[in-house]
């Protein structure tokens, strides 16, 4: 199913560098709609859980450690075909690839500190944004 709505995380390099504003303003600017939206922080479990899938990667505990190391924003996003355009204005998982006027292109360091996270999927979203916000906080 097709429900429109992507998850972002604006990440713990993003908050630290002042970039919120910038970011919010690229992704408003495209046509995505917020949903929802809160500055909240990950634990060490929610950071191990979301990113389970690279368990066994090397750089999976440098991972955790950067996602939990200070405050993210969260939010969800509507917009018609929301996560593949959303990935497309995100860019590439190294900035160093990342296409230029893209979120990572303009705002990330490195691949292991690559200011966004977009959902891969519409299950993907759905659950990661259920994570996060209950019901009376989606608008
Ligand atoms: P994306 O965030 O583009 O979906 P994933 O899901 O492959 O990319 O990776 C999740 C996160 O893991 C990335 N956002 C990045 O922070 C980190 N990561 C991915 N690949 C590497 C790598 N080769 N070295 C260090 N960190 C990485």
């Amino acid at each position: 199913m097709v429900t429109n709505k992507t998850f972002t995380m604006l990440k713990p390099d993003s908050v630290e560098k002042g970039n919120i504003g910038g970011i919010v303003e690229k992704i408003t600017a495209s046509g995505f709609r917020i949903v929802a939206m809160k500055l909240t922080q990950l634990t060490k479990a929610d950071a191990e859980a979301f990113y389970a899938v690279h368990s066994e990667r090397p750089f999976y505990g440098e991972l955790v450690t950067y996602m939990t190391r200070g405050p993210i924003v969260a939010a969800i996003l509507e917009k018609e075909n929301a996560v593949e355009d959303f990935r497309t204005l995100i860019g590439a998982t190294n900035p160093a690839e990342a296409v230029e006027g893209t979120i990572r292109n303009m705002f990330a360091d490195s691949i292991s500190e690559n200011a966004v996270h977009g959902s891969d999927s519409d299950e993907n979203a759905a659950i990661e944004g259920a994570f996060h916000f209950s019901g009376r906080e989606m608008f």
